[in-house]
Formats: C-alpha cells, sequence, structure tokens
C-alpha cells in the first residue's frame, strides 16, 4: 500500500468536525478536529515515522484521542469512528456542503424542519418557499442559494487544477516507477495547465500494455473501473474525477503525447500544417498523405515533441500555450516569449496572519517563506471593514507595523518581511485606511470583499477610484470569483487595466487554486499595456505560500516572463518598484 498523504489524514479529520457540527456536538470537540487537520496541514515530517514512534500527540494541534484515530487512518488508510459516523447522515447531505452559503448551521436547520437531505430537495423545498419560510432563512437567503445552486450546476464535472494535482502527481510517480514503463505524461487540460480540468489524462509508452493498464486499474486511488483494455483505460478516482489512460509505443509517443495535450483548437491547426506540407497527422504519427495537396518532402524523423513542432516549421510551443490564442503566428515569427518559471520567483506579497484570518503567525510565515528559498516576504492582512476576517484597525495595523521592524532587524537584512495591508474598497471606491496610515507601510493591495451586486459601471469606476490613490501599490483578486463557486462580479477588465497602466498600479495574479484571479486570458492585454503582474498566494497559512506554483502555471498561460512579474525581483531591487507610484 502506498502511503497514506496528510492531505487524506486532513480530509478525513476535516469531515469528521463537519459531522459532529451536524450533530450539533459539543464545540470543544469539533474544535479539536479543526485544530488537529491544520497540524496535520502544516507538520512538515513523515506521518509514518511518528506513527512508527508513537509521537502523533507530538504534532502541533493534536490531542490525545485524535492521535488514535490519526494513528489508524496512516496504519490503515481509513477511520472505523469516521465510518460509523457516516452511516448516521443521509448520504446526499454531504453535497449541500458544495453550495456557497449553506455550512452546517444551516443543513442542520434545513434537515431537521424540512427533512431535506440533498441538494434537488433543497432547489424544491427553495423554489416553494419552504426554505424562505424557516427561523433565520427568507427570501433573499432562499434566493441566495438558487443562485448558488445554479452555479454549481454549471459546473457539475469540473475540477478545480489546485484539487486534482496531487492525485495527478502521485500517479505520475507510480507510473514513472514501473520498470516496463519508457515515457509517461500527463496531457490534456492538466498539461495545459488550465484553472479547472473536466478529466485527467495520463499517456505512457511500453512495450507491456497489459502490465501497465493492469497496474493502473488497480491503483489505490481508482474507485471504480469504466473501461479496461491494454491500450485504453477509463477510471473514476476516489477524488471523483475520471482519469483515462493511453499506451502506446514508444515510436507513437511524441505524437498522442501532442494530440492528447490539446487543445483541440490546437491540434485542428496542427493537423493543416501538415496537411499544406503533403503529410496526415494523428495521434500515431506523421506521415505521407494519400491524395497529397503539394509535392511532399520525405517525412522527417520525430523522437520528442520538439521535433513535430519543427517539421512544421515551428518553433516549440509550451504546453501552456496551447489554446489557438496566437501561439502559431508568435511560433512561426520566432516571438514566442521565455516563459517564466517557478524558480524565478524571489518572494511574495499578499499573505496572512493570525493578526487577521490566518492560521500562522508573522514569525512562522517568514520562516517558511526562508526555507522555500524567498528573500522577502509580504504580509497583508485584512483591513477593519473586513471584520468577519478579524481585519485589523489602525491601531492593531500599527502594533503589527512594529513587530515586523523588530523582526526584520534580526534578520539583518538577509531577509525581508515588507509590512502591509489588504485594504478593503468601500462601495464608493474611497479606502478602509487614510493616506496618512497607509503611508506607513511599505506597500498596500486593495481589494474588494463586499457589495459584489454592483452594476458593472460602477464596479469599475468604484475600483479605479481605489487604483488612483498613490498608496494603492497593487489590486488584489480582480474580479473576486471562486472557481466552480461564484462567478467574479461584473466589471469592465479592459478598463482596469488600461486604468493600471495610466495610474502605475500592480495587478495582481492571485495564486489561490480557488481563485486564479486575474485569468489567464487578460494577461497578455494587461502586458502589452505595461502593467505589471505580481503573483500573490494570498497563503493563510504556511503550507499555502506554495499556492504560488498554480500563480506561475497560470502566468505562463497568460504568456508572461519573468521580467511582467515583479515578485522575481530581488531584494535591493523590488523597494524601488514599491514605492514608485508614491513618488510619480
Ligand atoms: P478537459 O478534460 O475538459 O479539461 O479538457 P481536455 O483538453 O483535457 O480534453 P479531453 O480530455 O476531452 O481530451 C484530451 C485532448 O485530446 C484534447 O485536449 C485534445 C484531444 N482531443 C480530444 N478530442 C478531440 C477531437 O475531437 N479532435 C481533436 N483534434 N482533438 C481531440
Ligand atoms: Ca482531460
Ligand atoms: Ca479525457
Ligand atoms: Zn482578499
Amino acid at each position: 500500500m502506498a502511503e497514506v498523504t496528510k492531505e487524506q489524514v486532513v480530509e478525513i479529520l476535516e469531515h469528521i468536525a463537519t459531522m459532529l457540527e451536524l450533530k450539533g456536538e459539543n464545540i470543544f470537540k469539533i474544535r479539536a478536529y479543526h485544530n488537529a487537520a491544520r497540524g496535520i496541514e502544516t507538520f512538515s515530517g513523515s506521518l509514518s515515522q511518528v506513527v512508527g514512534e508513537g509521537k502523533v500527540g507530538e504534532i502541533d494541534g493534536v490531542g490525545k484521542g485524535i492521535a488514535d484515530r490519526i494513528t489508524e487512518i496512516v496504519l490503515t488508510g481509513n477511520s472505523s469512528y469516521y465510518n460509523i459516523l457516516k452511516t448516521e447522515f443521509p448520504p446526499g447531505i454531504f453535497a449541500m456542503f458544495d453550495i456557497v452559503g449553506m455550512g452546517p448551521k444551516k443543513i442542520k436547520a434545513v434537515w431537521e424542519q424540512l427533512n431535506i437531505t440533498s441538494v434537488p430537495e433543497l432547489e424544491a423545498g427553495c423554489r416553494d418557499g419552504r426554505v424562505a419560510g424557516l427561523k433565520g432563512f427568507g427570501e433573499k437567503t432562499a434566493a441566495n442559494i438558487l443562485k448558488a445552486i445554479d452555479d454549481a450546476k454549471k459546473h457539475a464535472g469540473r475540477f478545480r487544477f489546485g484539487d486534482v494535482a496531487s492525485d495527478a502527481g502521485a500517479m505520475l510517480e507510480d507510473l514513472r516507477s514501473l520498470p516496463e514503463v519508457i515515457r509517461v505524461e500527463a496531457c490534456g487540460s492538466f498539461r495545459r495547465k488550465r484553472e479547472t480540468c473536466g478529466d485527467l489524462d495520463f499517456l505512457v509508452s511500453t512495450k507491456s500494455p497489459e502490465s501497465v493498464s493492469e497496474f493502473f486499474v488497480k491503483h489505490e486511488m481508482v474507485e471504480n473501473v469504466m473501461a479496461h483494455g491494454a491500450t485504453k483505460s477509463s477510471v473514476r478516482l476516489k477524488s471523483g474525477i475520471q482519469a483515462d489512460l493511453r499506451v502506446v509505443t514508444d515510436d507513437q509517443f511524441s505524437f498522442a503525447l501532442n494530440y492528447f495535450t490539446g487543445s483541440k483548437e490546437h491540434n485542428i491547426v496542427m493537423r493543416q500544417r501538415a496537411l499544406a506540407r503533403g503529410w496526415t497527422l494523428n495521434e500515431y504519427r506523421l506521415g505521407l498523405d494519400e491524395k497529397p495537396r503539394v509535392t511532399p518532402e520525405p517525412v522527417p524523423e520525430i523522437r520528442e515533441e520538439k521535433d513535430l513542432y519543427r517539421a512544421l516549421d515551428l518553433d516549440y510551443i509550451e504546453p501552456e500555450l496551447r489554446e489557438n490564442f496566437g501561439e502559431f503566428k508568435a511560433a512561426e515569427e520566432h516571438t514566442l516569449p521565455r516563459l517564466i518559471e517557478l524558480e524565478n520567483l524571489r518572494g511574495c506579497f499578499h499573505n496572512h496572519t493570525t493578526a487577521s484570518d490566518g492560521r500562522s503567525s508573522l514569525r512562522e510565515m517568514a520562516e517558511a517563506a526562508q526555507e522555500i528559498g524567498m528573500q522577502y516576504l509580504g504580509i497583508a492582512d485584512h483591513s477593519k471593514a473586513s471584520f468577519q476576517a478579524h481585519g485589523l484597525d489602525e491601531k492593531r495595523l500599527l502594533a503589527q507595523l512594529e513587530e515586523i521592524r523588530a523582526l526584520n532587524a534580526e534578520y539583518k537584512g538577509e531577509f525581508r518581511i515588507f509590512a502591509g495591508s489588504e485594504v478593503d474598497i468601500h462601495k464608493d471606491g474611497t479606502l478602509d485606511f487614510s493616506d496618512e496610515i497607509m503611508s506607513q507601510l511599505d506597500y498596500v493591495v486593495a481589494s474588494v470583499h463586499a457589495s459584489f451586486q454592483l452594476p458593472e459601471a460602477e464596479m469599475t469606476d468604484r475600483i479605479i477610484r481605489a487604483m488612483e490613490n498613490k498608496y494603492v501599490t497593487m489590486l488584489g483578486h480582480l474580479t473576486g470569483r471562486l472557481l466552480l463557486q461564484r462567478d467574479g462580479y461584473s466589471v469592465d477588465v479592459g478598463a482596469i487595466i488600461d486604468a493600471a497602466a495610466a495610474t502605475g498600479t500592480i495587478i495582481e495574479l492571485n495564486a489561490n487554486p480557488r481563485r486564479l484571479d486575474m485569468d489567464w486570458r487578460h494577461w497578455a492585454a494587461a502586458k502589452a499595456k505595461g502593467v505589471k503582474c505580481a503573483i500573490n498566494p494570498d497563503a493563510h497559512h504556511t503550507a499555502q505560500l506554495g499556492f504560488v506554483s498554480f500563480g506561475i502555471g497560470v502566468a505562463r498561460k497568460g504568456w508572461l516572463t519573468r521580467e511582467d512579474v515583479v515578485n522575481c525581483l530581488p531584494l535591493g531591487k523590488i523597494e524601488q518598484v514599491l514605492s514608485a507610484k508614491r513618488e510619480r
């Protein structure tokens, strides 16, 4: 059995907490499970090792009783307590948690008072007025729930990249470890780093197709097998996503890799370019066309994808760019950019601490950033208007500023914390802190966190007004979207980009895998106007600093280079970028 991952343990602990909450259990018991989940999430050692040494209880946040549960999960991959708890609930009830706005309290209310136990029943209850009639609900809440159900339906069957990345990585690694596997890759939308994936597409070359297919369908992540053949199999993984496996010979690998990476639109142009040269291209080969339009040149030998692009008179096109978004023209004219890489990042700016709604302290965040090789870390806790997130008022903000200065003195210039704030943009475009306060900070991220319903023109004016303030260094999560859950608010992105260029405001690429905002489709336009990008994890605990890797995927899809992204600049150069707008 492969080792149980931390994510799996965290998920079971979170589910237990949820069920206890539904049962109306004592808040301390519930919190104990949440704390244990946080502890495991941020624990940096090996779980199987601490289990072996009987030291699970020494992990931060893990109490004695829960230590035993965790030990069982790590040893068996399962929890008997969890399995018993689950039998107390109608199975459809958990899907209600995916509806924005439905938390344990509301789910408990509709279940107990209306006997609603699934999303379709919830929808019916919202339509016929029963939900609105419940104490604490009302017409507006019922309408919001309906809207959220609609949004969820629109996205049914898709998965956020960040939610499937660890499954995909684990499967790839396990396939790669088979001695009979020659080459292996995850293709499709996953390789193209799309923000969401419909399914995962694995490709393997081998001389033993049966044994590789067998391994795939019997993998422990598999929930059920939909098709099992020597060259083509489909399974559903326990996480819910479908995964396809194609098995080819090594001669076919480059063609299959190219075809199954897509996009479909990209493939069509590739095939047309082959036909224009008297060749045919499909997922197995590049060959001579039976009825060539032109007298063909001999078909060149293709060992790798690069050879295929060269044969079609193109520079190599990175997978992230294969959306038929202008990559062919650039590849012909040798003007494809050299895309940014994770290794280019030197720091990041939008991060929270326990002062607002983060779960790691300032010092923990700073240490974690140093551990992953960052030279600097920007802190931007919420401002006072975000009271639900425990936003800081002026007094607490200035106290945090002192704390940051003291830590910086300790670091003696080898690492630096930049003091910032994620300042709320009010409904009218004014900011939650005065210029006098903001001027004391190193930088400001300005974000919209309320009044999402404004008409587009008003929303656009509101944000532009905020960007006109010289202390607003960067604009946070431009559209406020939550992938697969909530569309962004209406805003004229083109006008925002123009305003960013005119005011010298940086636009954030929020790398939280639920956001990935601003969207990759807009970055080329921003770049053309000279607007700079900051890739920010919006980390709420130390482990989330790693979200920057998702941001890199999106930045690459947006054609960005290291020159376009300010946090590629080292300490010593970044300061000038942060103060540039104030000195204009
Ligand atoms: P997804 O799974 O919806 O996130 O998106 P993809 O791009 O991974 O699409 P998928 O899994 O249906 O197919 C994988 C790739 O296979 C796709 O990107 C391009 C290629 N492909 C699939 N169907 C067609 C087709 O009808 N024509 C062409 N030219 N290529 C196709
Ligand atoms: Ca796919
Ligand atoms: Ca597929
Ligand atoms: Zn925010």
